[in-house]
């Protein structure tokens, strides 16, 4: 595998209609998860890349892994729990792009994975580990299988890439803080929102974000900074990367999980850190063209089309 990643994935209602969600009869049905929404991005870029998580033994279970495994992401080590549920999410639309989020996780059985649910030969095989937060936030088990995970990819040359994905929903700022700072003082990339930089550093200029994450040990930081575009911090170099303008936006969660394959796409194919920061731009940008967590995720030629260049060379 290039990429593995792990997580929390869970069967998302989008309301047909806007507003309170009491008033709405009518949902669609589609899948959310950070981890996975990135394994998709990039099978769909056309990397080999594996997701795996803890399932209920339930019909919602078994829609998300023949989802997942229908983009061509391996999902061979998912495990299943017959004493769990697989955990829901809601969305609640106003008339704004960004909708209310209320989950139904709590005890699920993805909350429960652990470091006994690890494959480490797995995790080993990979180039690049990546994690996000929300895994942290999950439980003290999720966790640990986080940390151990980490800990098998260091110690095998498995790069790590992590993204903070801070959901106070899940977690108060004073427990993630300083768990997430140990987790980024170990990545190899890491992709902060400028709101997580507030949230961890104190501010939410991207320079100070991107020299506070390096000066922390970690080696290359793509401050996310919406239609703005992306800003980042190497050892060697720094750079601000301009975003690409969505006239009318549909859905923007699933962006910062599209830019994050987009980057990682990029440093697969042997991009510099300028070509990278385009590409995980225009993969952001684009997955914000339909309503969704994951639906709009391009093909690398879909991509190079929508940047309207052709620089990208496969190599
Ligand atoms: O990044 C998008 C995710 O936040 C979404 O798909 C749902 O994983 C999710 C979460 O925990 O909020």
């Amino acid at each position: 595998m290039e990429v593995v990643t792990f997580g929390e994935s869970m069967v998302l209602f989008n309301p047909d209609a806007n507003g309170p969600l009491r008033y709405v009869h009518h949902f669609s049905k589609s899948i959310a998860g950070a981890e996975s929404n990135v394994a998709i991005a990039l099978a769909r870029l056309g990397h080999e890349v594996g997701w795996f998580s803890k399932l209920g033994e339930d019909e919602f279970g078994r829609y998300i892994q023949a989802v997942i495994r229908g983009e061509g992401v391996d999902v061979s080590k998912i495990i299943t729990d017959p004493e769990k549920n697989t955990g829901l999410l809601f969305k609640e639309r106003f008339v704004h792009v960004n909708p209310n989020v209320y989950y139904y996780r709590k005890h699920s059985a993805a909350s429960s994975i652990s470091v006994e649910d690890l494959d480490l030969e797995y995790i080993k095989s990979a180039k690049i580990l990546h994690i996000t937060g929300i895994t942290l936030a999950l439980s003290d088990t999720a966790r640990n299988a986080v940390f151990k995970a980490i800990e098998t990819a260091k110690s095998n040359d498995v790069l790590i890439s992590f993204d903070p994905n801070i959901r106070l929903k899940l977690w108060g700022i004073e427990e993630a803080r300083p768990v997430i700072m140990e987790v980024i003082k170990m990545a190899d990339i890491l992709f902060p929102g400028k709101d997580e930089g507030k949230l961890l550093l104190g501010t939410d200029d991207h320079r100070e974000i991107g020299r506070g994450f390096l000066d922390m040990g970690c080696k290359i930081v793509a401050v996310k900074l919406g239609k703005e575009g992306c800003y980042i911090a190497s050892r060697e170099r720094e750079d601000l990367v301009a975003g690409y303008i969505v006239e009318k936006p549909e859905d923007t969660v699933g962006a910062g999980d599209g830019f994050a394959a987009g980057f990682l796409s990029g440093i697969l194919r042997n991009f510099n850190l300028r070509q990278s920061a385009q590409l995980a731009n225009a993969v952001g940008a684009m997955a914000t063209l339909v309503k969704g967590d994951m639906e709009g995720f391009p093909t690398f030629d879909q991509v190079k089309k929508f940047m309207g260049i052709e620089i990208y060379i496969d190599r």
